[in-house]
């Protein structure tokens, strides 16, 4: 096994990843940028070393000085992580040519073979694995594309040879938007991809997304982990994942998976992968493999039990998979919710700011993969997830009610996705699992986002209150029973925890103190005004039925050698006089009380 390895990514994969070395007894190595110095996977890593300023492409894309620095280090193996440079082959090939440092991840080969998505088309139908209907070569012209329509029937799908993600897809929905799209595809291929070939499949309306966990070891093991699906998609942008699939039997789970494993076999992979595919009406089709660890692998370890990232390490250096097909159960239900620093009822704009607040959930069944702390500092650099809340239980049913728990106690201090889970949560396609990748896009209205916003907010501002419509929380305890009392009203502010022990304004020097009041002036409900300290009662002001107005006095208290107004902290009408003059009073004993 290696000794040490080196973590190419930041966030909560890379804490993700240290800790399978942590358990392996392999040390770890974090780099970083500028922007990251405080960062937790810094602080999570053995040794941590500055690989330049803040944007990625100085930084964390830097392949070059990541391999200097794993030289320096003495690490004899890198993990790319997702994103950065997980899935680009010249760096993997690099790895696998400097000495002495092994690559955790898919050769470069493979990387490359099925990085090119005409080929990997073609790798997929020498394994008997069914494919969108479409071309397994590059379209060369406006009239080639035609043809194509006029054979699968539009809509088609124009899309990027060098694509994957939704960038470089164009969709065609007749003869006369051909033109434009064949043209566009190739300008973005080339834009993002530096390849402007492109191809044609037949375009599915709504489909669900079905990937396939695969985990392939150097010693011929193929093994599936069973499905995830993704469906519930925001602008190609995956928010909840979940595993296994409401959208397939057993005969459809089984015949994928076994699609899957053929497939990787045919492209000679090796170490952990997945292939996405499409679903409608019964059949899937291949769509892309996608060769490193991703964000929702979680799930898939969530209901085998296997720690994929701790089979990613032992593959890479060679060991044997400890298990067969037959040893692959699945078991219950998991979700993963994206926690992004987001604002869903803005466009899910980013939100950057100080975690004020960063408090997440626990107990049973619930997982948090995180890199952040209270106090930290989101900035704008990097992608918006901050964290991942993964939960499992033994139904899918129980699943969206744990969830429902886990997500009502999850406070951090910045907007975040946490009101779009919660609504999704109440949303009945979702609930019946009928969703499809269009559903959101199409469907969620950006008045039913703002509500959500405006409802379960978790942002917490200077005052400790949440939400946008309070500014003044308090707790108050009436009659023992406790409340939590949103104040809309410019009053004092609670200074201690107890909760509205000033509010409504009490004389200078009062020894009373009084719950139940909402600070708005106004008594809400039974309200005992009680001594704050032992002393005797001078005079008594008021009357049962008597009307008293915030800040009367109602009597007057000897203690420590002064006389104390106790006024009323708000205006009520008095039910109960308990103490008359001349009486000693202890702390606490009520005096008068108000309704
Ligand atoms: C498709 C498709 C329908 N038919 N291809 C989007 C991301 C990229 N990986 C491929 N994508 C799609 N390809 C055909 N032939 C629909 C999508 C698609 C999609 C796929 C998965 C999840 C969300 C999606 C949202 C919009 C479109």
């Amino acid at each position: 096994m290696f000794e040490k390895l080196l973590v190419a990514n930041r966030g909560e994969i890379a804490v993700r990843v240290m800790s399978a070395c942590e358990e392996l007894g392999i040390e770890t190595v974090a780099v970083y940028s500028d922007a990251d110095r405080d960062a937790g996977h810094v602080d999570y890593a053995d040794e941590a070393y500055n690989v330049g300023p803040a944007p990625a492409s100085e930084s964390y894309l830097d392949g070059e000085t990541i391999i200097e620095v794993a030289n320096r280090a003495g690490a004899d193996a890198i993990h790319p992580g997702y994103g950065f440079l997980a899935e680009n082959a010249a760096f993997a090939s690099q790895v696998e040519e400097a000495e002495g440092i092994s690559w955790v991840g898919p050769s470069s080969d493979a990387m490359t073979a099925l990085g090119e998505k005409t080929n990997a088309r073609r790798i997929m139908q020498a394994a008997d694995v069914p494919v969108v209907p479409g071309t397994t070569e590059p379209v060369e012209s406006a009239a080639e594309v035609r043809e194509l329509g006029a054979e699968f029937g539009y809509p088609i799908a124009i899309k990027a040879e060098g694509g994957g993600g939704g960038r470089g897809m164009k969709i065609v929905r007749g003869d006369d938007e051909v033109e434009d799209a064949f043209e566009s595809a190739k300008r973005e291929g080339e834009a993002y991809f530096d390849n402007d070939s492109v191809y044609v499949e037949k375009f599915l309306e709504a489909p669900k997304h079905v990937e396939v966990q695969i985990l392939a070891d150097e010693h011929g093991t193929v093994l599936h982990l069973g499905e995830r699906d993704c469906s519930l998609q925001r602008r190609h942008q995956k928010v909840i994942e979940e595993a296994p699939s409401p959208a397939l039997d057993s005969r459809l789970r089984e015949a994928i998976g076994n699609a899957a494993r053929r497939g990787v076999r045919e492209a000679d992979y090796t170490n952990a992968g997945t292939v996405e595919f499409l679903v409608e009406d019964g059949e899937f089709y291949f769509m892309e493999v996608n060769t490193r660890i991703q964000v929702e692998h979680t799930v898939s370890e969530e209901v085998t039990g296997i720690d994929i990232v701790r089979e990613q390490l032992r593959i890479a250096a060679g060991e044997e998979l400890p298990y067969t097909q037959d040893d692959i159960e699945i078991e219950g239900h998991a979700m993963e919710f994206r926690i992004n620093a987001e604002n869903p009822a803005n466009g899910f704009a980013p939100t950057p700011g100080t975690l004020s607040t960063y408090d997440p959930p626990g107990g049973l069944g619930v997982r948090i993969d995180d890199a952040i702390t209270k106090g930290d500092v989101i900035a704008g650099d990097y992608d918006s997830m901050i964290a991942k809340l993964i939960v499992r239980a033994p139904t899918r049913v129980r699943c969206l009610e744990r969830s429902r728990r886990a997500l009502a106690h999850f406070d951090v201090g910045v907007e975040t996705t946490i009101p779009f889970h919660r609504l999704m949560l109440d949303d009945e396609t979702f609930r019946t699992g009928a969703h499809t990748t269009n559903y959101l896009d199409e469907t969620v209205s950006d008045d039913d986002l703002a509500a959500a916003v405006e409802r379960w907010s978790t942002a917490v501002d200077d005052d400790g209150a949440t939400g946008s419509g309070s500014t003044n929380d308090l707790v108050v305890e009436v009659e023992g029973q406790r409340f939590d009392v949103a104040v809309t009203g410019d009053v004092p502010r609670a200074a201690s925890g107890n909760g509205g022990a000033d509010a409504g304004g009490s004389a200078t020097g009062s020894t009373a103190s009084s719950t139940g009041s909402t600070g708005s002036g106004q008594v809400t409900a039974s309200d005992a005004v009680t001594a704050e300290m032992q002393g005797t009662v001078l005079s008594v002001n008021v009357s049962p039925g008597d009307q008293v107005a915030q800040g009367e006095v109602v009597c007057v208290l000897e203690a420590m050698k002064m006389e104390n107004d106790v006024v009323a902290p708000a205006a009520g009408s008095v039910a109960d006089v308990a103490v008359a003059d001349g009486d000693t009073v202890d702390m606490g004993d009520p005096l008068v009380v108000l309704e």
